[in-house]
């Protein structure tokens, strides 16, 4: 999908990323691939461009398909990897598996997004009105009611079962809501100071109170150098080593039970090194030793 932005191109990330050999990094660690295809998206040349929150009765349509599919996947026992896609889809993704859970008694579902943004905004906060800047207030319960309603009514996470990791664009009134809804925040200057292994283990140990911890990785979280593949790059990025220690230590918690991979933008891209990397990391979060030593 790339309904949640300007820029033409993320709907192409899950070919990039297929093309870069997701599958085949994962079964050579050993797990059974099942690729279940795309899911059915309208471009946006064919839908009409309301004003306010751009697209966003097309938006909602694909993120109901995409909560159905991601409820059966849980349902099914399943580690559902989810393609963007710009980074609307998460609406779909969370609410979906979130619901699927609580529903079969499996409890509480977190959410770890590692990002440059917070994508926090509401239609009255987004200085772009791009749905992209809002699934994670919108999983909360706050903003455009048909964005909240995707995958069943009202909030799909409590506001204290997410961590934002990498953040360094925020807007002026996304900031004020984030702070009045109390989410864990961990911004580069945090992980500049601290180092990238401290940040995520807080941000770990915040989340570890849950039954389920979503994994929303937006390729943007990359410093643009290493990543330039995205619709909206933002320099002073996680190294292409910090990206990796962040998803071999979420590998060690053993916590995460879902994933996005989004943002992926292959015509801004350089010979889909960003599709690589993101498949790198997907390695690195199910247990792709890059240095294997024995200790
Ligand atoms: B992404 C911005 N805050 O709302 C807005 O890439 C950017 O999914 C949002 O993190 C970026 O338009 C959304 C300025
Ligand atoms: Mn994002
Ligand atoms: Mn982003
Ligand atoms: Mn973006």
């Amino acid at each position: 999908m790339d309904l949640g932005q300007d820029r033409r191109g993320v709907d192409m990330g899950p070919s990039a990323l297929r093309y870069a050999r997701l599958a085949g990094v994962l079964e050579d660690l050993g797990y059974p691939v099942a690729d279940l295809g795309n899911v059915e998206t309208p471009i946006p040349e064919t839908v009409e461009e309301a004003s306010g929150t751009k697209h966003v009765g097309a938006v909602r349509a694909v993120c109901e398909r995409v909560a159905l599919r991601a409820r059966d996947m849980v349902s099914g026992g399943l580690f559902p990897i989810f393609l963007g896609g710009d980074h609307s889809i998460s609406i779909g993704t969370v609410s979906g598996v979130a619901g699927a859970a609580r529903e079969a008694g499996g409890g509480r579902t977190g959410v770890l997004w590692v990002d440059a943004h917070s994508d926090f905004n509401t239609p009255e906060t987004s200085p772009s009105g791009n749905v992209h800047g809002m699934p994670l207030a919108a999983l909360t319960g706050r903003g455009h009611p048909d964005l909240v309603r995707i995958g069943g009514e009202g909030a799909s996470i409590n506001p204290e079962d997410t961590a934002l990791v990498g953040l360094r664009s925020v807007d002026a009134e996304e900031r004020q809501l984030l702070e009045e809804a109390g989410v864990n925040v961990y911004t580069m200057k945090e992980i500049d100071a601290y180092g990238a292994a401290t940040v995520i283990r807080r941000a770990l140990e915040d989340l570890s109170h849950l039954d389920r911890v979503h994994l929303s990785l937006d390729l943007d979280v990359v410093d643009p150098d290493v990543a330039p593949g995205v619709g909206t790059p933002v320099r002073g990025g996680l190294t292409y080593r910090e990206a990796h220690l962040m998803m071999e230590l979420a590998n060690e918690s053993g916590v995460v039970t879902s994933l996005d991979v989004v943002e992926v933008n292959p015509i801004l891209d350089v010979r889909n090194g960003t599709a690589e990397l993101a498949v790198e990391l997907v390695g690195s979060l199910m247990g792709r030793q890059i240095i294997n030593f024995p200790r």
